[in-house]
């Protein structure tokens, strides 16, 4: 089973609006609302795809028991801690006009020291089952910056690989207790080593600093282009489907989805790599976040490019 942790988990908005101007009045055309925050995202990809997934993290409110509800009703298990306050609201504008999105993403409830206590046996009890624990998104108030990379050292004690898509801070303190897998963009490379990336071979020499310093796969995209991962002392080019694009968020939770189910269905990685980059991919035709349609994530494994890097 793969496990999903949201620290803070969301109500996904997506508007379509016709030209979307500031300072006016803006009418919303099609509305689409759905539980989120990336590691809600990535169980529902994994669940769509046919995969056995466990939902967890923290939710609050009104709208913590209404994402709770959803995800039962598209046969997503959940299990998370309670919190006082409101999940927040994640909004997504896309401006069919412009061709443009704007995102508004609230900061959402604070936690306590007991809530995150709580969440850390949660985790521990929800890890004997998984082979796969997935700690995606950002921090939210009161959880020390230092979280992920104390969930991953006993993740890791637990013999459960460990997936971490964050930013930031809680990204560099997570990197250094070894992460299985982390998908950082190339400016997050940059910050984790301290470097500059100007060509893509620099990029390449990051990829195997940083297999080299103890993390198992590291995926960095290059949006439409696809991708450039490592594993196993290799590299890896990726090139995603060339497809008309409309709406890419979620895309990068999508892939850790197909990668994480891949991965615990034993594939070697080529094949992990080719479902994250199909489902990714399959993401980006739907208008919802974090939604793929199967059918498609299968047409498109075939399109998938993926070449070793010398
Ligand atoms: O990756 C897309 C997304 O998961 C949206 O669904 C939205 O909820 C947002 O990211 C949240 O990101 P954050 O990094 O704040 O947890």
């Amino acid at each position: 089973m793969i496990t999903t942790v949201t620290l803070n988990a969301a109500i996904d908005k997506t508007y379509y609006t016709g030209r979307f101007e500031l300072g006016t009045v803006t009418r919303v055309g099609e509305m689409i609302s759905m539980p989120g925050g990336k590691g809600i995202n990535v169980a529902r990809v994994v669940r769509l795809l046919g995969g056995s997934v466990i939902a967890s993290g923290f939710v609050g409110g009104f709208n913590g028991e209404y994402m709770v509800s959803e995800l039962g009703k598209q046969g997503i298990n959940a299990d998370f801690v309670r919190v006082e306050g409101e999940s927040r609201l994640c909004l997504n504008i896309i401006d069919t006009y412009n061709r443009v999105s704007t995102e508004l993403l609230e900061q959402g409830p604070a936690i306590s020291p007991e809530q995150a206590l709580e969440m850390k046996d949660k985790i521990a009890d929800l890890a004997a089952k998984s082979s796969i624990v997935v700690l995606s998104g950002s921090l939210p108030k009161g959880v020390s910056v230092s979280f992920y990379a104390e969930l991953t050292a006993e993740l890791n004690r637990l013999g459960v690989k460990v997936f971490v898509d964050t930013s930031g801070d809680a990204l560099l303190e997570a990197v250094k207790a070894k992460p299985f897998f982390i998908k950082p963009n190339e400016h997050e490379v940059e910050k984790l080593l301290g470097k500059r990336i100007e060509h893509e071979s620099e990029l390449h020499a990051c990829i195997r600093e940083l297999l080299a310093s103890g993390i198992s796969c590291v995926a960095v995209s290059l949006g439409e282009a696809g991708s450039i991962a490592g594993y196993g002392g290799e590299l890896f080019r990726i090139r995603a489907p060339r497809i008309e694009a409309v709406n890419t968020v979620g895309c990068g939770d999508s892939f850790v989805a197909g990668m994480a189910l891949a991965l615990s269905n034993n594939e070697p990685i080529e094949e992990c790599l080719r479902l994250a980059t199909a489902s990714g991919t399959a993401n980006a035709l739907m208008p919802g976040a974090g939604v793929v349609d199967p059918d498609t994530v299968h047409s498109l494994l075939e399109h998938v490019q993926i070449s070793k890097i010398d």
